[in-house]
């Protein structure tokens, strides 16, 4: 034997090794969501340890040990969705949903995460974000070849680094992400100590072009899409974000639509604690109430819940807060219809004049739909209409929320003198002003919030 040889040997003998402590135990099982209510959070059963985070309608995918790697099957297949009651849409997606299930591990992980191929045509996955080695970085030609139909591919990495990744295919690429195949990939520091949260939530932006009364997407289309979706689902069927009263939160949003969303939330400032390429340091971070989440890109942002309340989240491009609508209509404020609408109802008996005061009807008439489609404007709050759609949701802090607890605990119920009132001519007594203190109590300066 040469040097080389001797070498490469023993290179030979150190894989082995190393492959010794997994063994072959066959494709773990693949698990599959029948439900587009979001799940509880998966709390790790070996490894150190982390606060799991909750996927808005969604979940989490589990894992098995196999040696010291985390194994995970995703299958990609074609998915029923409901985005929302009374609309079901047919995607692609994975394990029984889009999106994807989140996976989650920690930092130091190996994961080995088998993919098997349900899809009439080739796919891959590319882990967006992750440090990992070239060939493992899912670019279909690049890196490997694609999956065909019916096969499994196996993606084994460690994970280098913490922070909010994603995963979609880079196979077919515009089919297959306009059909909703994409998902949040969580990696948790490895000490429990570094940043942590009581509440971690993940928002996918995503966004699909399908007709009212179809159950396609288009696949085709640029930028006119026509339903803003968070985890592909559209308000009012977004679950709310719940919140126990001085948690610290954490909300982390990935963009995998084809524009940016300015993502704004009502009742505090917080600040951007983690972006695509990992965590800012505290030095580096300035407060603010939208954040811009650019195409390709995941921001992370904290605040501590200390005011009660029901508080909007949503995207601020306000066409972005509407479900299906048609793009070409007119402004009819200030036009009288009165004698259009005679002539138009001569041949068309059901025509309903509209928008002569604005839309804001169109929130509250339960005008008869094609299947399968929710209205533009949705969505009723404990005063009325919301007038919502799309990526909207409702923060809700309140005190009394046990740690574990994410389940809707109905509307606020604002305390008297702390709501807005219609003026009778005088000013009614202010009988509490303890929220207002609430509102006014500083911060607690945590040594953990780093
Ligand atoms: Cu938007």
């Amino acid at each position: 034997m040469n040097r080389r040889q001797l070498l490469t040997a023993g290179a030979g003998l150190m894989a082995t090794g190393a492959m010794a402590k997994s063994r072959n135990m066959g494709l773990p099982e693949a698990a599959v969501m029948d439900n587009a209510s979001t799940q509880s959070p998966l709390r790790p059963n070996s490894g150190p340890d982390y606060n799991p985070v909750v996927t808005l309608n969604g979940w989490t995918l589990p894992y098995r040990m196999n040696g010291n790697v985390k194994e995970f099957h995703l299958v990609a297949e074609p998915v029923e969705r409901e985005l929302a009651d009374g609309m079901t849409a047919y995607l692609w997606g994975y394990n029984g949903q889009s999106t994807g299930p989140t996976i989650e591990a920690v930092e130091g992980d190996r994961v080995r995460i088998f993919v098997t191929n349900k899809l009439p045509e080739h796919t891959t996955v590319h882990w967006h974000g992750l440090i990992l080695p070239s060939g493992m970085d899912g670019v279909g030609g690049l890196s490997h070849p694609g999956i065909p139909p019916g096969k499994t591919f196996v993606y084994e990495f460690d994970l280098v680094k913490s922070g909010t990744f994603m995963y979609h295919p880079h196979a077919d690429e515009m089919v297959q992400m306009a059909m909703g195949m994409m998902g949040m990939f969580i990696v948790h520091p490895k000490d429990p100590a570094f940043m942590p949260v009581d509440r971690d939530f993940c928002i996918m932006l995503n966004a699909f072009d399908i007709d009212p009364g179809t159950y396609i997407p288009r696949v085709m289309t640029m930028s006119d899409f026509n339903l803003w979706t968070w985890n592909s689902r559209v308000f009012p069927d977004i679950d709310p974000l719940v919140v126990g009263l001085g948690d610290r939160v954490r909300v982390r949003v990935g963009n995998l639509t084809m524009t940016n969303h300015p993502i704004h939330m009502h009742g505090y400032d917080f600040e951007v604690t983690c972006t695509d390429g990992g965590w800012v340091p505290k030095e580096a971070r300035w407060p603010e109430v939208s954040i811009d989440i650019p195409v390709g890109a995941m921001r992370a942002y904290e605040f501590d819940a200390f005011h009660p309340g029901d508080w909007a989240i949503h995207c601020h491009k306000s066409h972005h807060t509407m479900n299906a609508m048609g793009h070409d209509v007119p402004n009819f404020i200030g036009a009288d219809k009165r004698r259009l609408t005679g002539m138009i109802r001569k041949h068309q008996p059901e025509y309903m004049p509209m928008g002569s005061n604005g839309m804001a009807e169109m929130g509250m008439m339960e005008m008869e739909l094609p299947e399968n489609t929710v209205p533009m404007m949705t969505g009723w709050g404990p005063h009325g209409p919301i007038e919502m759609g799309g990526m909207f949701s409702v923060v809700k802090v309140r005190e009394g929320i046990e740690a574990n607890d994410y389940s809707d605990p109905g509307w606020y119920d604002n305390p008297p003198g702390t709501q807005a009132y219609e003026w009778t001519g005088e000013l009614p007594e202010f009988t509490s002003n303890t929220k207002a203190e609430t509102i006014l109590t500083p911060r607690p300066d945590r040594a953990r919030k780093t």
